[in-house]
């Protein structure tokens, strides 16, 4: 087949800058400006992440002791204006525009409409929202949940921006009304480093702190895009790379910060245009062969370390801590050696030679730091595959020492938190022991349902009634024409939210809008002025305190929305006094140092700047594992799917753009891989294109090669050539979401597999880009 002829608008316009620089301060600039916060937002802007000021809604990136002047960061600048924006959505907007009417509004043009200002009630009769008093609203949830026959058929999400003080209410009042089933951003995210990483070394979250960075010979990026999703990340990659650092990363996509960074901080950086290099390599694997290129590189080591043996050389495995700390090396080290060169080869797309070279820097630096992110969790079976991240750390006793460690990077700015305060549908035994004895309750036993079990438990018309506490549930989970039916055809839905989106106009026959204070703003309780309290990606525990006035008087906190709810729905007999709760938060965080002993002094450690570091044992080489010992553990072979032998089937990756967080997406660019004004693109390598007769613009439908039957396609998608590997292919999420079936996760963690769905790819009839009917 000839070279498929490029005629027409080119859509991709290369990005030739680095990451940062000008362009990130003039984006910054046009995010303030295009939410009306020009000068309160600059204002605002100076109080992220400060000892006195609020937690930025960002990311889970934790910030040098919380005590550092402002930290330059465009995307969390991005997050900031739009919390603290001046549009409104006011009763006004909706009775203008009925929820059929604003169904077919994109993502985009239902968060522009700004904060939502009142609690809003959905009246079937004119298909519209209208204004509800808070008791009233409350009082609709009670009769729901009253009607349910068992508190199991009730279902309440958790997004990850809720403090700990709300989570550990909400979770109190959801086991108080008899149930676990608590389905949360985490399951789509970073549930296999919940699950995975306890069994290997005893804990399910990182082992690093940030001073680590500071002081690791070589940092390794596993399928973690830092520019875009945790920028402040860059800086730590830049004072690497400048002092000498190796860094390596492995990812389909040549993401620009991984290839350089302009930092503005740097005022001789900015004013030279020039910037730092940060990786030293990056290797574009295939999607979904992490496992094959982790097994590549621990089985260049075990032979590098047998020829030292031979050669009685300075060995390259650490024997001392793999004897006296780790059980189950010889059964990993067995499969290695058996796992041949061109399996791994043909799976992951590298040379045996490339990742011999990669493995030498890891086995040559003395400390290294393995950072991974989406492109190892959202995958059939992503918790193995952190699993076998753990591996590669504890061959060279990479856990629990100075500038060494693993570094899962979370992503919303308390998910963390949000699980260590009980967000959980599999609780332990032992905390549900300690919150019963606190509270004088029997919490529920049994196992509840995470974010998939839930949306199945819809599906047979199970589960009844959903609530949101924050997020965007209907847009984030996959499956859309599976999944949505069953959350229309539930009684009631609820979301407290701050902005509209997709989960407000996707709805069940009952819904409810209940709107709520933000980072930004001061929350007034009858005890005077609150902070809330969240845990970044390593741990640390820190206050946060708004200073905005609230967008709209009819706003409460997320907590005095839990305790409003559970008084309606356990009403005047509940022992717990929620309202003492909600009056003071002091007392939330009391409650939780009783139940939570890591806890402990709650109330006076975070009044220290910086707050404090909830100890890991792992970090202390404590190995919380029935053994006691950290373990290797084998991933069997290296597939993760039948349809791998199938040359037509491709691997999609759903992608975040640079002006998105998560299902908000902030405008249709994504600077760094040159794509401006629209988001229906699907990136595929030149050679797929040509295989298939493509030119850039022509439209193409995606559609699932799925295993039960169901037709799941997305049309119209404008392809780009884009430097990928051979049977791979990108797209944005949430818009690619329907294409992910609902039974594709990983059955250990229940994650849903978003960054490799099997599809095949034929052209479409949709004019291409650029053409008229
Ligand atoms: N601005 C902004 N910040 C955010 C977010 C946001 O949407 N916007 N989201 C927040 C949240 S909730 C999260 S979880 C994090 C997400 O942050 P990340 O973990 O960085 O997630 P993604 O951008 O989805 O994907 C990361 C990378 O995985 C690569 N990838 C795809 N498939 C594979 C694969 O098979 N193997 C490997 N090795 N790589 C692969 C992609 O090319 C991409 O560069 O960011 C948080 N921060
Ligand atoms: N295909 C595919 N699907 C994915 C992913 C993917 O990479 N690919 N990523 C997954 C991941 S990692 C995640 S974390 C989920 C994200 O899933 P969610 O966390 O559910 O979604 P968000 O888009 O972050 O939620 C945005 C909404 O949160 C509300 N909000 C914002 N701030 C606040 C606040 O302070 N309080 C309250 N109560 N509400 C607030 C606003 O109304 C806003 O519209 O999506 C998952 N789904
Ligand atoms: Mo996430």
């Amino acid at each position: 087949m000839g070279k498929a002829k490029m005629s027409g608008k080119r859509i991709i316009r290369p990005y030739h800058d680095a990451a940062g620089g000008w362009g990130a301060l003039r984006a910054t600039g046009a995010a303030l400006l295009g939410q009306d916060t020009a000068l309160r937002g600059s204002a605002t802007l100076l109080r992220v992440n400060q000892p006195d000021g609020f937690d930025c809604p960002g990311c889970a990136w934790p910030d040098p002791k919380h005590t550092s002047s402002f930290e330059f960061c465009e995307n969390g600048a991005k997050a900031v204006a739009w919390e603290a924006t001046g549009h409104r959505c006011t009763p006004e907007f909706f009775a203008a525009h009925s929820v059929t009417e604003l169904e077919s509004w994109g993502d985009h043009d239902l968060e522009m409409q700004g904060r939502i200002t009142h609690p809003m009630a959905y009246d079937a009769a004119t298909d519209h929202y209208r204004p509800i008093g808070w008791d009233d609203a409350f009082a609709l949830i009670a009769r729901h949940l009253a009607a349910l026959p068992s508190p199991n058929a009730a279902e309440f999400y958790t997004s990850g921006r809720t403090s700990n003080e709300a989570a550990f209410l909400y979770q109190l009042f959801v086991r108080t009304f008899g149930t676990n089933n608590f389905p949360d951003c985490s399951n789509m995210c970073h549930e296999p480093t919940s699950v995975g990483l306890p069994e290997s070394i005893g804990v399910g979250k990182g082992t690093v702190l940030l001073e680590d960075f500071d002081r690791a010979d070589a940092i390794f990026i596993f399928g973690q895009n830092p520019g875009t999703n945790s920028p402040r990340m860059l800086t730590s990659l830049r004072d690497a790379a400048r002092r000498g650092a190796r860094i390596i990363s492995f990812n389909p996509l040549r993401e620009r910060a991984l290839e350089r960074f302009q930092s503005p901080q740097s005022p001789v950086e900015m004013a030279s245009m020039s910037s730092t290099p940060i990786s030293d390599s990056i290797y574009q694997l295939r999607i979904g062969s992490d496992a094959a290129v982790l097994k590549g590189l621990m089985k260049a080591i075990l032979e590098a370390d047998d020829a030292a043996l031979e050669g009685d050389l300075p060995r390259f495995l650490d024997y001392a801590f793999i004897a006296g700390h780790t059980a189950g090396f010889e059964a990993v080290a067995t499969d290695l050696r058996a796992t041949a060169w061109e399996d791994i080869e043909r799976k992951s797309g590298l040379d045996r030679a490339v990742l011999t070279q990669a493995a030498g820097v890891y086995m040559t630096a003395e400390r290294a730091i393995l950072v991974y992110g989406m492109g190892v969790t959202q995958h059939r079976r992503g918790a193995e595959v952190v699993q076998q991240v753990a591996n590669l750390a504890l061959m060279r006793g990479n856990v629990g020492r100075e500038g060494a460690g693993i570094c899962p990077v979370r992503g919303h700015s308390n998910v963390q938190g949000d699980r260590t305060m009980g967000i959980d549908e599999k609780p332990s035994a032992a905390f549900l022991d300690r919150l019963g004895e606190h509270f004088g309750f029997d919490p529920p036993r049994a196992h509840g349902h995470n974010t998939v079990a839930a949306l199945e438990a819809m599906q047979r018309g199970e589960s009844r009634v959903l609530f949101g506490m924050g997020g965007n549930f209907v847009s984030a989970v996959p499956d859309w024409q599976r999944t949505w039916p069953a959350i229309r055809g539930l009684d009631l839905t609820v979301h407290v939210s701050t902005r509209l989106n997709r989960s407000h106009v996707v709805h069940g026959r009952a819904a409810l809008i209940l709107p709520c204070l933000g980072r930004t703003e001061v929350d007034v309780q009858a005890s005077g002025t609150q902070s809330i309290t969240v845990e970044d990606s390593m741990s640390m525990v820190h206050a946060s305190a708004g200073r905005n006035a609230p967008a709209s008087e009819h706003l409460r906190s997320e907590i005095a929305i839990v305790a409003g709810m559970a008084r309606a729905v356990l009403g005047a007999a509940s022992p717990i006094d929620w309202e003492g709760f909600a009056a003071d938060y002091d007392r939330i965080r009391d409650a939780i140092e009783a139940v939570l002993p890591a806890f402990q002094g709650y109330n006076a450690r975070i009044r220290v700047p910086g707050g404090f570091h909830l100890a890991s044992p792992a970090r202390e080489r404590i190995w919380m594992t029935p053994s006691g010992r950290a373990n290797f553990l084998v991933f069997d072979g290296l597939d993760e799917d039948e349809h791998e032998s199938d040359p037509e089937v491709l691997w999609l990756a759903t992608l975040r753009s640079h002006d998105q967080y998560n299902t908000t997406v902030y405008s249709l660019t994504d600077r760094y891989r040159g794509i401006r004004g629209r988001r229906d693109i699907l990136f595929l390598n030149e050679r797929e294109m040509q295989r298939r007769g493509l030119a850039e613009g022509d439209r193409v439908t995606l559609t699932t090669a799925s295993t039960d039957g169901v037709v799941r396609s997305l049309d119209g998608l404008a392809v780009v050539p884009y430097l990928l590997p051979d049977r791979c292919c990108g797209a944005y999420y949430p818009e690619a979401n329907p294409l992910v079936p609902l039974y594709l996760h990983d059955p250990i963690s229940g994650t849903p597999a978003s960054k490799a769905v099997p599809v095949r790819i034929v052209r479409s009839a949709t004019p291409r880009v650029g053409e008229t009917v």
